[in-house]
């Protein structure tokens, strides 16, 4: 039976009344996205229209994921909220630790000893608190969560920023820093801006080489990496009723590559089919009762412009296959032009390993036809030419797979390896031999992003995205260059060879399947079971108190670091050898920045400090501020703290001492995560002041002490020589937000409201 079942019963029981009420309040028909919301306002039935892109919102979601890099700092906190049981179902999952080196079973007891600390700590702790958790080895969060927990209509938050991925079986499902789970755990009413809406109308049909894949490489080529953000993408039309959940899931997925805060696509036949083959017939039943509340109403999606913000049109049947990078995902670049474009940007052709897997591409349909490519280069006497790596997304899946032979078609690939059902090097959880040289390459993956050094540590590791299908024809290519569409190999006897077009299985003829999926149920009641963390430990930390705000204005502060150009998470808090650190806050703290380029010197991890003239790293900088009374502020470009929804991102700068990060533009998830931790997440007023902070400034607020909603705040550069800008900056915090950052933090609010 399908876990928590009542609650979607109990959920799709008051869709019918919601919906007619917010329908009468916004007086329109409503998008799936708007039923969405409506139906999981905190406050029950509607009682305003609350404004797209302006009006603060309080919503009840039904359920929380975690991952274990982040599930260590959210239950941390979640633990000092003093509460005896999560308020919703709530599960965590054991899988961005796990290396990939050798293969599956090796790396898996690898990842298991090296790791065993955090896990118990996580299996102990979801015990305690009533929270289901998957083992290492069950599989990638979002796949797991798509094939377990996703529901159409639901609306659920996660501590990873691909959680969008249950957007396939219909979902508003959001990413967030562990604060805002601690927030749902803990029974309170978790906060989001009304998102606006993006509407993207598929039409046509896929062929051939194009793959689900295609699209969401396409739309980020369309929309950037800041263009959804703030915004839930819905995809409708016939092209979307004609993907299959999975490939839904693939675009919902990478939607958080172009920073939307969520994607959806509106209940059909492919989430029928998917949830009955997932053991979920029950959902079904469930949901075909009021499936009509379960997608947009006609007059939406008739006349998309009169209700989205923005309306996009793709047709599938013209779409092609794209590899999209390096660098960055929204540099998209269709198979038929990349040959030009590689030459003309230098990028290197030949590709030494080339990965199929992550949360976005590692379904069973995803392997399948990957699979179906390789069985056809060796049917045809091909000598593969690069290494073939494969994360499956879930033990049902790889377990499914391998019963169905598709793990054995990839074993025939002499180079294949077949690693743990984990994150591996799409989290730099690679072990690549010889990485550590550093030397200019190319490698091809189906994962969703390519930050520099993010897979294997070295920054000249040229990183493109395509689909699972084509990241296997170039992988049997061995380069970058080939167009399986019109390209021909050399096979073994010299013959001139065309790949066949993939062919694939949406779902397994014979049904999923598995032994052991890896889940752990929590104890019914888990108020004797002890969690335990050694004060001498390495890995994790408890967590002290932020303290309050003195009420006074911030004066004297230096600029530890002006970041230049694009600084994701990955260059504020590295993943890598660092995700070892995540539950352990002050350890983590230094990695704090270390990826920025420094735009007075343009290198990273070198500051000056202003103590004593001398250039250092800059946690250690940070460090000597701090023990010297010295406030500080960052300073950065556009889409600062792009990425992951790792909260350390903002955790680490707070916990060292800084007190504002003042940049153009943030992402949504980052700038929340500032907030919670008591930080000001600032944005100048005019981005061309940017240019006026120099290294050697002393900055000072003026207004700090009159912090309100809308107002702006007013800073102070005085510079070396005596001259002085006066630069103004915007935020965003509500009343409730600016309580957040008096008290310290969000949980500090929390914990005095429990006294
Ligand atoms: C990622 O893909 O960057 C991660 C690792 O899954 C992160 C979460 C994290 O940093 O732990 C994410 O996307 O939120
Ligand atoms: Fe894991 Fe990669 Fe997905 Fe993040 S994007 S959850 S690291 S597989």
């Amino acid at each position: 039976m399908t876990f928590d079942i009542d609650m979607i019963k109990k959920v799709y029981e008051r869709y019918p009344e919601r919906i007619a009420i917010a329908r009468q309040i916004t007086g329109k028909p409503l998008t799936l996205s708007e039923k969405i919301l409506y139906t999981h306002l905190w406050e029950g039935n509607a009682t305003q229209e609350y404004e797209r892109g302006n009006s603060y919102v309080d919503f009840a979601p039904d359920r929380v994921a975690m991952q274990d890099a982040t599930a260590q700092m959210a239950l941390l906190q979640f633990m000092q909220a003093g509460k005896a049981k999560v308020a919703v179902p709530s599960t965590a999952h054991a899988d961005h630790l796990i290396q990939a080196r050798v293969g599956a079973e090796a790396d898996l007891q690898e990842g298991i000893n090296k790791n065993s600390e955090v896990f118990n700590f996580l299996s102990s702790v979801c015990d305690k608190y009533g929270i289901g958790f998957w083992k290492p080895g069950a599989g990638i969060i979002h796949q797991v969560v798509l094939e377990n927990y996703a529901f159409p209509g639901g609306m659920m938050i996660g501590t990873d920023s691909h959680t969008v991925n249950a957007g396939g079986l219909g979902m508003v499902a959001i990413g967030v820093g562990g604060a805002d789970a601690v927030d749902v755990m803990a029974g309170m009413a978790w906060e989001l801006k009304m998102p606006k809406l993006i509407g993207v109308k598929l039409t046509g049909k896929m062929s051939g080489w194009t793959s689900a894949k295609d699209v969401i490489l396409k739309v980020a080529g369309i929309l950037t990496v800041k263009g959804g953000t703030g915004c839930i993408v819905e995809y409708f039309g016939e092209g979307a009723i004609s993907l299959s959940a999975t490939g839904k899931g693939t675009i919902c997925n990478m939607g958080a590559e172009i920073g939307a805060t969520t994607s959806t696509f509106g209940y059909d036949d492919s989430m029928r089919r998917y949830l009955a083959s997932t053991g979920r017939q029950d959902v079904v039943d469930a949901a075909d009762k009021i499936a009509e509340h379960l997608t947009g109403d006609a007059e939406v999606y008739a006349n998309p412009e009169q209700y989205f913000d923005q309306v996009i049109e793709i047709n599938l049947s013209e779409l092609t296959p794209h590899l999209n990078g390096p660098f960055t995902p929204d540099l998209a670049t269709p198979v038929s032009e990349f040959k030009e474009k590689a030459i003309a940007n230098g990028w290197p052709i030949e590709v030494e390993w080339a990965l199929i897997g992550s949360c976005t591409n590692s379904s069973y349909e995803d392997l399948s036809r990957a699979a179906s490519i390789v069985e056809d280069a060796v049917a045809k006497g091909v000598k593969p030419k690069a290494i073939l790596g494969i994360n499956p997304g879930s033990e049902q899946v790889k377990f499914t797979a391998e019963r169905d032979g598709f793990l054995n078609s990839f074993r025939k690939f002499e180079n294949a390896r077949i690693f743990t059902n984990a994150c591996g090097p799409c989290i730099g959880q690679w072990d690549r031999e010889g990485a550590e040289k550093g030397e200019k390459n190319s490698i091809i993956h189906s994962f969703n992003r390519n930050f520099a050094k993010r897979a294997d540590g070295n920054p000249n590791t040229h990183a493109f995205v395509a689909s699972p299908e084509m990241v296997a024809a170039i992988a049997i290519s061995g380069r970058l260059d080939f167009n399986p569409i019109t390209d021909t190999l050399t096979a073994e006897n010299g013959e001139q060879i065309r790949l066949n077009e993939p062919q694939g299985f949406e779902l397994p003829a014979k049904g999923f399947a598995v032994d052991d999926n890896g889940y752990q149920a929590p104890s019914a009641d888990g108020s004797s079971v002890q969690v335990n963390v050694s004060p001498t430990s390495d890995r994790l930390q408890l967590l002290e108190e932020f303290p309050a705000w003195d009420g006074k204005n911030i004066t004297g502060a230096r600029v530890l670091i002006k970041a230049f150009g694009k600084c994701t998470t990955d260059h504020i808090s590295m993943a890598g050898p660092w995700l070892k650190y995540r539950g352990h806050l002050d350890n983590i703290s230094n990695n704090m920045l270390i990826g920025a380029v420094n735009a007075y010197n343009m290198e990273t991890n070198k500051v000056k400090n202003q103590l004593d003239g001398t250039y250092g790293e800059v946690p250690a900088v940070q460090r000597a501020y701090k023990a010297a009374g010295i406030p500080s502020i960052v300073v950065g470009d556009q889409n600062y703290g792009e990425g992951s929804s790792r909260e350390h991102a903002a955790m680490e700068p707070r916990h060292l001492g800084v007190k504002a990060v003042l940049v153009k533009s943030f992402a949504r998830i980052h700038e929340t995560n500032l907030k919670k931790q008591g930080m000001l997440g600032l944005t100048f007023a005019n981005e061309a002041d940017y240019d006026k902070i120099q290294e050697d400034d002393v900055v000072n607020f003026l207004d700090l002490d009159q912090f309100a909603p809308g107002k702006q705040l007013t800073l102070e550069f005085i510079h070396t020589d005596g001259t002085k800008d006066i630069v103004m900056a915007n935020h965003t915090y509500n009343a409730q937000q600016i309580d957040w950052f008096k008290a310290g933090s969000a949980l500090n609010l929390i914990k005095q409201q429990e006294n």
